[in-house]
Parts: C-alpha cells; structure tokens; sequence
C-alpha cells in the first residue's frame, strides 16, 4: 500500500490520472488462444508435456485459469479444425460457466493436402472452392458461438519464381474474400493478417499490412489489417506501422508475440521490450485523443514449446498489463511540449521516464480492487492447480494443434 501511494503520487506530479488509469487498466481485455493450451512443436514435431488440454472444453478450463488469476483475459480464440469438430450445442454456455468467452474464430486452410499448391490461390477452382466453403461455415460457426471476430492467416504462397501468376492469385484471393465478407453478419468483423515470409517460400500472398490494407480497403469497412508482432522482418519499425494504421482508422487487432529469427513462439515483449512499449504508446495516444479508428481486438497469438502452458500464458498476460501500464504514465503534456520546442532529449525522456517505471504496485491494487489474484503467476504456483492438472491429465496423444 505505501508503495502504491508513493507511486501515485510521483504519478500525480508527472500529470498522470492515477484514478483514469486505473479504470482504464480494469476495463482491458485480452484473448488468448485455444492452441496455447495444447501440445505445440517445431517444425519438426509434436512435444507432448503432462497435462496439456485435448478437447475445447479443456481448453476452456485453463483459460478460465488465466482469466481467474489476471483478471484480464475473459476471451478465448477458437481454431476450427482443432478445437470445433464436435457439436456446439452449449459451448458458449460451458464457456459462461467457467467465466470466460469464445473470441475470434480462426478457419484453418493451411493444412489439409488439398491446400499444397495453396488455397484462396490455389489455381485449382475446387480447392478455392473448398477454402471458401471452409470460412463460410466457420462464420456459421462462429455465429452460433457469439463470435464477432473472423481471423484470416493464410500460408498461401509460392516456392519458385514463375511458378504461379502473382496478380491472377491476387485477383483470386480478393475473389474468395469477397464472398466470405458478404456472408458475415453485420455485427462480424474480417481481421486479415499478413506476413512476409514461410520458411521455403520464394513469395507469400499477403506479404505486408500495405498489401492486406488494400485488400481490406476492396472488401468493406468490416474488414482490417491484424498486426502480428512476429510477422516482420528485422528492422522493422512496427510502431510506425501502428500509427499509420490507427491514423488511417484501419488498425483492427494485434497478435501478441515476439520474434527472435522467425515467427511467433516468444512471448511478446520478451526479445524487445522497448519495442511493444512504443507499440502500447501509440495505442495509449490513440485512447487518450481518440479520431475514430475502429475496435482493437488484443490477441496472444503464442504456443508454448518448452514453457509449462497456463503458467506460460499468465506471465504473456501479465507482460502485457505491464507494458500498458507503463504507456499510461507517459507526461503527454511534457511530451507535446518537447515536441513543439523540437527538445529532443527532452522528448525521448518522457518516454523513457514512463518504460522505467515500476508499475507492479499499481497493477497490485488494481488486481486487488479488481478481485484478481495481486501477484498472479506466484498465486498460480502456490495454488498447486499445475500439478494436480499434471497427474489427472498426465500425457495424451491429439494435444497438438501446431504441427499435430
Ligand atoms: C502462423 O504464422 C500463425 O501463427 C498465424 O499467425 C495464425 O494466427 C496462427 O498461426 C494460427 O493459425
Ligand atoms: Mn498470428
């Protein structure tokens, strides 16, 4: 308590709302994938751990353990091949009963051996065919479990210069999208993410947020670019790209996850976080000075290889609490006035002030008044759930969504 109230008030004398900031920290909310939970890999196999959930329902459950503990993850991303081949009826129900809801709904067209040659690319009328018809039943399914998110990632692309007409793909794949945009209900949201490249790939069909912007722009205003932290190329300034989508008011979600050499099983944050804090700045000065830009759905796109999987999980949600926390305490005055005075050091220290912050007794109350766990990884461990979660479960096969 003495150290939330000498915090607050060094707040307070930065020019920060102690009391906004801690409503707007209660009102964060964050999804978090069916596919963390299971068993994940590389691409080289399946590694199996003790206790990781099998079925939907399962998965549901240790989500709710997250949610439970942090207090902000209520939602949960479904992936329709692996966890919605049985009868829905009551899902969302089940899902209420443990606290918790279905988010986004991701179709899978990636795996399946039709899909080799591609799929909304696919030369092949059929195997388009067959995508589309995937997404379409996945807005069904989606509808019948109150999501209002579709969640497009496609590993289409080709291996070879001149093996496949670039434009005709591109005209196919606008083709396909066009159909499934149309069968989305108004209250549905098409999230398109794009990423540069697949190991093996000479070229991928959504390479970059321009090329997934412009296929939004053709779609409809339902239909937005998602930024997945670990589909860019070393250098880049996500950041940048951030501000020019919230400026354009077509940012419409993230996938949190962070990139060492490829892709996205680091925690976000962990590698670079300096990075998702000037991420989570822009998004802040987006909050505080709203100009119209769209919902932002908050995702955890991470599956745990070597880390135990709930504990996992709390610690990403926690990283990501931290990190808006600190966003929150940046003196915008201090900051817009150095700006104008072109003061860079004095500038720069405005955001620096605010990233080295210790927002962890901050959090501790909010948690607190929240009725979360204050210190939600350790509670976790000292509630003993991983261990008896262990020896019920104990090791099954089916557990992997990645690579299964
Ligand atoms: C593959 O890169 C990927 O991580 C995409 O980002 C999807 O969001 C995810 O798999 C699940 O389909
Ligand atoms: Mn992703």
């Amino acid at each position: 308590m003495q150290d939330y109230r000498r915090l607050a008030d060094k707040l307070t004398a930065r020019g920060v709302d102690i009391e906004d900031v801690k409503a707007r920290l209660k009102r964060q909310e964050i999804e978090t994938p069916s596919w963390g939970y299971a068993d994940s890999g590389t691409r080289f196999g399946v590694f199996p751990q003790p206790g990781a959930a099998v079925t939907i329902q399962e998965k549901l459950q240790d989500a709710a353990q997250v949610h439970q503990h942090t207090g902000i993850a209520p939602l949960v991303a479904t992936h329709v091949l692996w966890d919605l081949t049985d009868d829905l009826d009551g899902l969302a129900e089940y899902a209420a009963s443990l606290g918790v809801r279905i988010g986004s709904t991701n179709p899978n067209t990636f795996q399946d051996r039709e899909y080799h040659y591609g799929s909304i690319t696919n030369r092949d009328p059929q195997v388009r065919e067959k995508a589309v018809q995937h997404m379409l039943d996945s807005v069904a399914m989606g509808q019948q479990l109150h999501s209002d998110v579709l969640s497009l990632w496609f590993a289409d692309g080709s291996d070879y210069p001149g093996q496949g007409d670039i434009r005709q793909r591109k005209h196919w794949m606008e083709e396909c999208l066009a159909t499934v945009y149309k069968a989305m209900p108004d209250s549905m949201r098409m999230l398109v993410e794009y990423k540069p490249f697949e190991p093996g790939l000479y070229h991928t069909d959504i390479a970059d947020w321009g090329m997934s912007y412009l296929l939004c722009r053709k779609l409809g205003e339902r239909a937005l670019p998602l930024v997945d932290f670990g589909h860019h190329l070393p250098g880049t300034n996500i950041e940048h790209i951030v501000a020019t989508l919230l400026d354009e008011k077509m940012l419409g979600g993230f996938h949190f996850n962070n990139r060492k050499y490829a892709d996205d099983d680091v925690m976000v944050g962990s590698v670079n976080p300096y990075e998702f804090f000037l991420v989570y700045d822009q998004l802040v000065a987006e909050e505080m000075n709203p100009r119209g830009n769209p919902r932002v759905d908050y995702m955890v796109d991470q599956s745990f290889n070597t880390k135990k999987k709930i504990p996992g999980m709390i610690q990403t949600i926690v990283m990501i609490q931290q990190t808006y926390a600190k966003a929150l305490c940046v003196d915008r005055n201090a900051l817009a006035q150095a700006q104008g005075n072109d003061d860079t050091v004095a500038a720069e220290q405005c955001l620096l002030d605010a990233f080295q912050t210790d927002v962890e007794p901050l959090l501790r109350q909010v948690r607190e008044e929240m009725g979360a766990s204050p210190e939600p990884l350790k509670a976790y461990v000292e509630s003993c759930h991983q261990s008896s979660l262990e020896q019920q479960r104990g090791i099954r096969a089916g557990a992997g969504g990645l690579g299964q």
